[in-house]
């Protein structure tokens, strides 16, 4: 009797009961995916994302969690010809943005790559855009043969790389998890709306001090 009360106030006690969070232990078969975390996409960029440059802390904290415990951390970036369909200038949507070799295609200044990370770049072919960081870069093979089942996925922008990423993991098979705190839209409503749609379709949604 004693022995149970003393149970329960021990674990009522953590960290993790007090803020209601459900921990998140990561495995030998986790894997982390930061999207588009380049400098084109961070506030006051060419197609700014509000709010982006302020992911990077959480963002490499995320890292780190993941590289102390050697788990596979891929950094995708938009990496687009000079001349890239989905600019206005081609008739395209989009502003010019994250063209292959610039400064605005690198990665977001203070944003922590660790040497062992992997750098899957997308959207290279001129003719046709692609969001997804699985759409025609081998990601998928590569996490197969990882052996990876879940990915956690951070970045940028919520309703287009993020969601169609986080589409793809799923039908690769893959439990995914969104970092919902680590993820910043281009329109807000519309990232809600796209992080409605990840839960729907299999994601599940929290928060990044979940992972440890
Ligand atoms: C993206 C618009 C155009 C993205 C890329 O990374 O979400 N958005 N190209
Ligand atoms: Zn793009």
């Amino acid at each position: 009797m004693a022995d149970t009360t003393q149970g329960i106030r021990a674990r009522s006690c953590t960290n993790r009961a007090v803020k209601g969070v459900e921990a998140m232990n990561l495995t030998a078969t986790d894997a982390l995916i930061v999207v588009d975390m380049q400098e084109d996409f961070m506030d006051g960029g060419p197609l700014e994302v509000k709010g982006a440059r302020g992911l990077i802390p959480g963002v490499n904290s995320v890292v780190e969690i993941f590289s102390k415990k050697d788990l596979p951390i891929f950094f995708t970036r938009d990496y687009h010809p000079k001349d890239h369909c989905s600019f206005q200038g081609q008739g395209g949507p989009w502003p010019s943005h994250c063209v292959q070799g610039t400064k605005g295609a690198q990665f977001a200044s203070g944003l922590l790559v660790p040497g062992g990370a992997e750098v899957v770049s997308k959207a290279q072919k001129r003719d046709r855009d692609a969001y997804s960081a699985f759409y025609g870069t081998g990601l998928g093979d590569r996490i197969s043969e990882m052996g990876i089942r879940r990915v956690f996925v951070a970045g940028v922008a919520t309703e287009y790389c993020v969601l169609e990423t986080v589409l793809d993991a799923i039908r690769e098979g893959l439990n995914v998890f969104v970092l919902t705190d680590l993820v910043a839209a281009v329109t807000k409503e519309d990232g809600l709306e796209a992080l409605k749609k990840m839960e729907t379709f299999g994601a599940k949604n929290g928060e990044s001090t979940a992972v440890e």
